[in-house]
């Protein structure tokens, strides 16, 4: 008998507590109840990253009668899905419905090289947010840039860099172009800023996933299609895309490319020894044909590689001795070398 009180004043206590609490649904679209965050140990628990953050904002479902916010409680800490350290196969990375003919103008379509990411900063004197370098989108998570794009001397004068803008074409109208806030840098340990510009690659955390459309998709990593750059040839064409300086000595408002061929090695490395620079193998040279080049504003964006429908990025825009002289390549981070490191910074 008093086992069955004890049952029916269980059940009765229950019913009670879901009565007084409505049902709603959280942001993976799981039932729960709205229930104040104190009583939910799973949202509770997901105050301590910013992504539970932004996940326990959108859970939230109203008010009680004090006004307190609410927030819909079930299981769930996070949003579902893929972790952020994980790299997208190459049935997503690196496609592209442009066909290769058109690469011989200079202007991008919309939606070619959707992995193009710009760089914004605020100036020292506040005023509006100004573009300087560009990067690549490598996963729902992750940019990949130069390093010095995001410290020392070439950012000094610019100012500290804030968002990362994703989807744009034309930088005037930015139409459909997302903003992301940026949670985390990691710049490379060992880079050094200026001379030989060593380990420039750097890594950005946005403040949250983003989500992949026809004018937003990642690029693929060397590692993902297995082409390590080990076999590029002397000429070989590889492509760089960005807003940077053009011949009438302004940023482009518009995304441009241009093709450049691969340099090998032992042959950049004499070159820029004529500049007393010493280059290291974990740098690509491309490009020595008068005024098809990267230039100033386009650095940390892509140098990228193109076979059969995938594109990949195997270098990160760096320096160069100028822009656009004949016979002087120029130089990118060569990402192959770096891809352990990159693997190793990316956090779930
Ligand atoms: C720059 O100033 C810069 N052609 C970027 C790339 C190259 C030269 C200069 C290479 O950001």
């Amino acid at each position: 008998m008093k086992v069955f009180v004890a049952v029916f004043l269980c059940i009765l206590i229950v019913r009670n507590v879901r009565a007084q609490y409505k049902e709603c649904r959280n942001p993976n679209q799981r039932t729960g109840q709205c229930v104040d965050i104190s009583w939910c140990p799973a949202l509770m628990k997901s105050r301590s990253t910013n992504s539970g953050v932004h996940f326990i904002l959108a859970s939230f479902c109203g008010y009680d009668r004090n006004n307190q916010a609410l927030f819909c409680c079930t299981w769930d800490s996070d949003y579902d899905g893929e972790a952020s350290n994980v790299l997208p196969l190459q049935d997503t990375c690196g496609g592209d419905i442009v066909n290769l003919n058109i690469l011989s103008g200079k202007k991008t379509v919309i939606s070619e090289f959707s992995w193009m990411a710009l760089l914004y900063y605020r100036p020292l004197n506040g005023g509006n947010l100004v573009h300087k370098c560009a990067g690549s989108l490598i996963n729902h998570r992750y940019v990949l840039t130069a390093a010095h794009c995001v410290t020392g001397r070439y950012i000094l004068g610019i100012g500290r860099l804030v968002s990362v803008k994703l989807g744009v074409h034309d930088t005037r109208t930015a139409k459909d172009s997302i903003s992301m806030a940026i949670e985390e840098i990691h710049v490379h340990e060992n880079y050094t800023d200026g001379y030989n510009f060593l380990n420039d690659i750097a890594l950005i955390r946005l403040e949250s996933k983003v989500d992949y459309s026809a004018t937003i998709r990642p690029i693929c990593l060397p590692s993902t299609v297995g082409n390590m750059g080990m076999s590029m040839r002397d000429g070989q064409l590889l492509y760089v895309s960005g807003w940077g300086r053009t011949l009438n000595g302004q940023s482009s408002p518009t995304k441009l490319k241009v093709e450049v061929g691969y340099w090998n090695n032992i042959r950049c490395k004499a070159r820029y020894f004529e500049q007393h620079i010493a280059l290291k193998d974990s740098q690509i040279c491309a490009g020595g044909q008068k005024h098809a080049d990267s230039c100033e504003g386009d650095s940390g964006g892509p140098l990228m590689s193109y076979h059969q429908g995938v594109w990949v990025l195997q270098g990160i825009v760096s320096f160069g001795y100028n822009c656009g002289l004949a016979n002087w390549p120029g130089v990118y981070t060569k990402v192959a070398s770096y891809d352990y490191w990159i693997k190793e910074k990316m956090r779930p």
